[in-house]
């Protein structure tokens, strides 16, 4: 067969003028060999999620043809998911500002003057309004953070929150906390509470970590989440691009999440919002092919994961976001403010799922096992697309 279509191919040449003739010799000569993007994408169509991704592999899919991980991001994507479904995650920072640590991205530190007054741990009331607010915008998920780097002597503070995530959890939704540092008994009392997730983020790969935080160790950042895995909850945890790591370190840091013992629930994929006054205020805003890139390698190596487009989509068009989606992006957060700086419009937001034909994703709370879509449904919205 291919010597036929080989001889074909050079008949063809022979009686074509000389410009398409050397076209069809280029269109001969193509590359044929799959990328990595493709490779992989179907061995994870085939064989499921797999936890022993070598980091070269995962370089590989990185480095594949842009288009290319596009379409392979979709595909798996297409395959695993509801692909019209996007969650909404609203955002509440419940302890503002005044932290000790010193991430060089975050307004919040209190080493860096970056304008923004520190507060004490907002009221119940308050708290309950603003999840109360979320619902009725369409949100399903509520994440309260808080700038601590850990909660351990925080006890007052602590059971305060237990009462805010047992409250909001009664209203229907899912519930996440980004509080820092916690311990494993503090895991077990938030799981106790209703607690459906936990953010974490390890932010960069394990060599990049030292240039952005000196404060608390990678390691640091492993034991919470090994604890928040122990108790039972969900683990939400990625990291931010933009920070002036190199291409590998983003590969270091899909590869560390990637290879944990079960791939995280959630991986947000954070584009640096340059703040004013933090150490990388001045950082170059990242590109929307980088953000395309990383999000389809996620979606590639961690295919159940809800892959979300998270800090940084404000500065990024409709179209531009239609791509991430395409990719593999299945969860935002909406609502105006994220923790301390602007979100995108949600009037913006609602014409855009409008367009785009996305619909809200309910909530799970993980008593049921959520259903892999059936052939039906997928081809159901491939219809209705
Ligand atoms: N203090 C807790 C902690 O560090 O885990 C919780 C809050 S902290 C603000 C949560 C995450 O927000 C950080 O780990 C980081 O990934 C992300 N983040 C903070 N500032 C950011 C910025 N300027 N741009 C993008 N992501 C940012
Ligand atoms: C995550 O990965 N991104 C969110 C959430 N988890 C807590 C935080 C983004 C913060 C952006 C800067 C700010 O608004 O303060
Ligand atoms: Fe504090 Fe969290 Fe900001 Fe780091 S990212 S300075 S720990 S609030």
């Amino acid at each position: 067969m291919a010597m036929m279509l080989l001889a074909a191919g050079r008949s063809l040449r022979s009686i074509l003028h000389p410009r398409l003739a050397g076209a069809a010799a280029a269109f001969s000569s193509a590359p044929s060999a799959a990328s990595a993007a493709a490779a992989e994408a179907e061995r994870t169509i085939r064989e499921g999620p797999r936890n022993d991704w070598s980091r070269p592999e995962i370089q590989a899919v990185y480095d594949s043809p842009l288009l290319d991980l596009l379409f392979h991001g979709a595909q798996v994507h297409r395959h695993v998911h509801r692909f019209r479904e996007v969650q909404q995650c609203t955002l509440l920072s419940i302890k503002t500002g005044g932290c000790s640590e010193d991430c060089s991205y975050c307004p919040q530190s209190s080493r860096y003057d970056t304008g923004l007054k520190a507060q004490k741990l907002m009221n119940k009331d308050a708290v309950l309004e603003a999840a109360k607010k979320a619902k009725e915008a369409g949100s399903t998920r509520f994440c309260m953070g808080a700038a601590w780097r850990e909660t351990i002597g925080r006890k007052t503070n602590f059971n305060q929150i237990l009462e805010y995530v047992k409250e909001i959890r009664g209203m229907g939704m899912e519930v996440c906390c980004t509080l820092g540092m916690i311990e494993k008994q503090q895991a077990e009392e938030l799981k106790k509470a209703g607690l459906t997730a936990y953010n974490h983020n390890l932010d960069t790969s394990r060599e990049y970590y030292p240039n952005i935080i000196t404060t608390r160790s990678y390691d640091d950042r492993l034991q919470t989440l090994q604890h928040v895995r122990e108790a039972g909850i969900s683990i939400c945890s990625g990291g931010i691009i933009g920070l002036g790591e190199a291409e590998e370190d983003r590969v270091g840091l899909l590869h560390t999440l990637a290879t944990l013992p079960a791939h995280p629930e959630s991986v947000p994929i954070n584009a640096l919002v340059a703040v004013k006054g933090t150490p990388l205020g001045d950082q170059k805003p990242v590109e929307i092919w980088e953000m395309i890139r990383m999000i389809a390698t996620a979606r590639i190596v961690m295919p159940k994961a809800m892959v979300r487009l998270s800090a940084g989509r404000v500065r990024f068009s409709m179209p531009e976001q239609a791509l991430c989606f395409l990719a593999g992006a299945n969860s935002i957060f909406a609502g105006e403010k994220l923790l301390t700086t602007a979100n995108n419009d949600f009037d913006a937001d609602q014409a855009m799922f409008k367009i785009l034909g996305l619909i809200p994703k309910a909530p799970s709370f993980g008593d049921e096992e959520a259903p892999a879509p059936a052939d039906t449904e997928r081809s159901e919205q491939a219809a209705s697309m």
